[in-house]
């Protein structure tokens, strides 16, 4: 992409809203605009990077063998007068009511609607194991939307349903979930710590939620820090080994990490001093156990090998996917920017001509261009007459992770020069070997 095609409407001025870091960065590199309180219009630079989280999120669902599908955002309310959670929901639901008097709703989460298509379908225990899942807006009304991204009410969800013969069976999902989702936020530059939790509206007794330590979070949390120790890396995982599983859960759970509303004091002193910590966290996604909460009122049944009747167990399993665009910036930043880990960059390299409309300058940057485009990568050109230290200003501040910035000095002596955004050090070389050097980063991601 050139810049001066794209639409990266950079702000100067630090908007006076902005109370965090994260939501400071996405108004000013033109990632997002809000429409009205909790609800944004996402502008190309940012839409990339939630597309480029979403994906990442799918592959590492199909990988772990759940079913990828999509339900809308309004739904009847029939539904949850059945599983009797319209009332219970409270003011967070949107209710609203069609040309023919029916009551709707703008979906919070969707248990119900998946218990019904799951009911209408499957009759038999030799139809389970199944998790089916999807990616889609939600909207919760609350109170206090703020942050950006961070709480909004309006927001982008992954969320998934497993629907099991047995409570053993469905333990099983729930792990497989808790391993799906280390390595989700592992690809996504991300360490997100499993933590003992309340399972709020959704139910059940057994839940954890996955939380990013930042400063800046919404969550009180209490862990020992040897669980920062722990990385899954690139282990390789049988999904539908139950032992695996487990064995990964009980490796990233048994130490004490919990969030304040399970907080236990007593417990908690028993670890080390020097390894008691106080935190404060993003919650970037939870996964929940709830048995027959909803198979049992909306009677989804199977018969099982006996022939007899009986509910499914089920779990749930979210991942903010809006809300990490600004987890990542909450992690991943410094004083001029954003740093985009590799995995979800807009752009996988910024192309700087220090000079633009010198002839040499302007024919290396489309070489470097086209060399990185025809190896599949997607560059960003900044092909605008502006000065050098407006350039690296604009690339400082969207944080593609690796920038080539051609001039003529450079060229006079054959080289560019390659700088890492994280670090800040440079590197002067050949052209070809910019590109090649950039190529090589990527292979693998
Ligand atoms: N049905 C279950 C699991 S699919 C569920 O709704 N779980 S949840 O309530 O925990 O939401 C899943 C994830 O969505 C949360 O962990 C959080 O990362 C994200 N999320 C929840 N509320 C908001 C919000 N208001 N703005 C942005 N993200 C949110």
């Amino acid at each position: 992409m050139r810049l001066t095609r794209y639409f990266l409407p950079v702000l100067k001025e630090t908007p006076a809203e902005a109370q965090i870091v994260s939501h400071r960065f996405m108004l000013r590199a033109g990632m997002i605009k809000q429409s009205s309180a909790g609800i944004y219009s996402w502008l190309p630079l940012g839409f990339k990077v939630l597309k480029r989280i979403e994906q990442i999120v799918h592959e590492e669902q199909i990988r772990a063998g759940h079913i990828p599908m999509l339900m809308p955002t309004l739904q009847s309310a029939d539904l949850w007068r059945e599983s009797g959670r319209y009332d219970d929901y409270g003011e967070e639901m949107l209710r609203i009511t069609d040309r023919h008097g029916r009551d709707m709703l703008y979906g919070p989460t969707n248990e119900e609607l998946i218990t019904d298509i799951f009911r209408s379908y499957v009759t038999s225990y030799k139809d389970l194991p199944l998790t089916l899942y999807h990616i889609q807006w939600k909207f919760r009304d609350e109170i206090r939307p703020r942050f950006g991204v961070m709480r909004g009410r309006e927001f982008y969800m992954k969320d998934g349903y497993n629907f099991d013969l047995t409570k053993e069976a469905a333990l099983h999902a729930y792990n497989r979930h808790l391993v799906s989702y280390l390595r989700t936020y592992e690809r996504l530059g991300l360490q997100a710590i499993p933590m003992r939790a309340d399972s709020g509206p959704i139910g059940g007794e057994d839940t954890h939620e996955f939380l990013v330590l930042a400063e800046t979070g919404e969550s009180e949390v209490f862990y020992d820090s040897a669980v920062t120790d722990l990385t899954f890396g690139d282990r390789e995982i049988d999904y539908d080994s139950v032992e695996q599983c487990q064995g990964v859960m009980e490796e990233f759970t048994s130490k004490y990490a919990r969030t304040d509303e399970t907080h236990d004091e007593a417990l908690f002193n028993q670890i080390p001093e020097e390894r008691r910590r106080t935190a404060r966290g993003i919650e970037v996604g939870q996964i929940f156990y709830f048995g027959t909460k909803y198979s049992e009122p909306m009677n989804a049944v199977v018969t099982n090998d006996k022939g007899e009747r009986v509910p499914v167990h089920m779990g749930s399993h979210g991942i903010g996917v809006s809300r990490l665009v600004g987890a990542i910036i909450e992690a991943s930043h410094d004083d001029k920017g954003i740093i985009w880990p590799e995995g979800v960059t807009p752009f996988h390299c910024g192309i700087v001509n220090l000079k633009q409309g010198d002839a040499e300058a302007d024919a290396a940057c489309e070489d470097v261009y086209k060399a990185l485009t025809a190896a599949g990568l997607e560059p960003l050109y900044d092909d605008r007459e502006e000065r050098a230290g407006a350039k690296f200003a604009t690339m400082d501040l969207i944080g593609l992770p690796w920038r080539i910035t051609v001039g003529p000095r450079g060229l006079k002596n054959g080289v560019v020069e390659l700088t890492c955004r994280r670090t800040g050090e440079s590197e002067e070389l050949a052209p070809e070997l910019a590109v090649a050097r950039v190529v090589e980063i990527y292979k693998g991601l």
